[in-house]
């Protein structure tokens, strides 16, 4: 990847010169942590390609969609329906960003102490290196946490085309009314700037792709369950990261095609690592794209992540919503019911997201939860005490991080997670 898009990144108002700089990081830490991994399945070969061109081909594919006339649409948060976007003809593409990078330009803008995801967010806006917040028609964001909420202002001032979500922070009755309108207004403006009405059968569509994107995600998630883990936790990391940018009904295939793989490597016990190895689910703030850091740390020190509880991870597909609608209105409906599911740390009280985490280590069989929480990440830092208390009434073996997206705690990092697989050790011989 290089050359040849050239002039499309030059189109973009990319800086050429550090972008190229990026992507030489990127394919250098992409071929250390992935592509050093022993007996991935087959199938990962489609994932691997669709990161090396990344900010290639499907920026290619992109381009084509807008001159089809098709709107561009980046989000930041699971709350947004993908559903609605597609019902117009849209493409949705996540723009949370996991890497150290326009940190200077970003802090000309926040404050030291805003969360990595922020800071890299807009500091991969600041300093010209993401095609896809370029790409994008609209941006919408969502008053999730407030580090979020106000740094779309600046970005809006920046970018002029940010569209807030009012999110409520309680799923209380007042919550649901709100979610529900706040639903039907985005409806109205994805409406607004691609010039298309929903119509029922647009709906219906739209989320029958999203469903059988989710239920593809869903047969991953089981199949970690097992023992041997057929595949890497951070190939699934990788396969969630994705999920996010690629084309949803081609995406939906190859991890089909990939989970038929893992299927046959159940069945005949084979594993990326040995029976017995001790296995670890994570919880917490998202590891947006290429956010490796915790699992090659794991992974590196002789465990295996086997679920994430995680924006970028169950919480993505966990729940479904019933596609029998029959009327554009009962569609919305069911959208915003499904939508309000999902268990964020933004939202008070949040025991939904307590049961799912106990839940989780039970049904994948982990041997112990790693809490992670990005540094000033306020909901999930402090709902980690919750998360402990409801561990410890399970005896779950538990540790609690707290980092950003910079290498320099790696070393203090491993030597914590290896004395806390030392801790799971001993529980796995009673
Ligand atoms: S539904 S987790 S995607 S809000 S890490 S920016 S919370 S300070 S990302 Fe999230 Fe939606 Fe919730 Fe999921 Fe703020 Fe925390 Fe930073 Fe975060």
């Amino acid at each position: 990847m290089s050359e040849k898009y050239m002039e499309m990144w030059r189109s973009l108002g990319l800086n050429l010169e550090a972008h190229q700089g990026l992507l030489a990081v990127l394919s250098d830490a992409y071929q250390g942590i992935y592509l050093s991994q022993k007996n991935r399945p087959e199938g990962m070969k489609y994932f691997d390609f669709v990161i090396s061109e990344v900010h290639g081909l499907r920026i290619v594919e992109l381009v084509e969609e807008k001159k089809k006339g098709k709107q561009i649409f980046g989000t930041f948060c699971l709350y947004v329906p993908e559903e609605l976007i597609l019902a117009v003809d849209g493409v949705s593409i996540g723009l949370c960003a996991g890497a150290d990078v326009g940190t200077e330009e970003a802090e000309k803008y926040l404050p030291r102490n805003t969360c990595a995801l922020i800071k890299a967010f807009m500091g991969f806006k600041l300093a010209g290196l993401c095609p896809y917040v370029e790409s994008s028609d609209l941006i919408i964001g969502e008053t999730t946490c407030d580090g979020k909420k106000k740094a779309y202002e600046i970005l809006n001032e920046i970018t002029g085309k940010v569209y807030v979500m009012e999110m409520p922070h309680m799923k209380s009755d007042e919550g649901k009314r709100l979610w529900m309108s706040e639903v039907k207004n985005l409806a109205a403006k994805l409406t607004e700037v691609s010039g298309k009405e929903i119509t029922l059968e647009k709906l219906t569509e739209a989320v029958a792709v999203v469903w059988e994107k989710r239920r593809a995600l869903q047969r991953l998630s089981a199949l970690r369950a097992s023992d041997p883990a057929p595949i890497s936790g951070l190939d699934a990391l990788l396969i969630n990261q994705v999920s996010f940018y690629d084309d949803p009904i081609r995406f939906t295939r190859m991890l089909n095609a990939l989970c038929d793989e893992l299927d046959e490597r159940v069945k005949n016990g084979v594993g990326v690592a040995p029976k017995g190895t001790p296995r670890i689910l994570i919880s917490g703030s998202p590891m947006a794209i290429p956010n490796w850091k915790l699992h090659a740390i794991i992974e590196g020190s002789g465990a295996m992540v086997v679920g994430e509880e995680s924006c970028v991870g169950e919480r993505n597909f966990k729940s479904q919503l019933d596609p029998h609608f029959t009327s554009i209105k009962q569609g919305l409906e069911s959208i915003a019911e499904r939508y309000l599911t999902i268990n964020c740390a933004c939202f008070t009280p949040n025991e939904g997201r307590l049961d799912d985490i106990r839940d989780m280590a039970a049904r994948l069989h982990a041997h112990g939860v790693i809490h992670y929480a990005l540094q000033f990440c306020t909901p999930y830092m402090v709902e980690a005490y919750k998360v402990k208390q409801r561990l410890e009434e399970k005896e779950v073996p538990y540790l609690r991080i707290e980092t950003d997206y910079s290498m320099e705690d790696m070393g203090q990092l491993k030597t914590r997670v290896e004395a806390f697989i030392e801790v799971m050790k001993d529980g796995m011989k009673k």
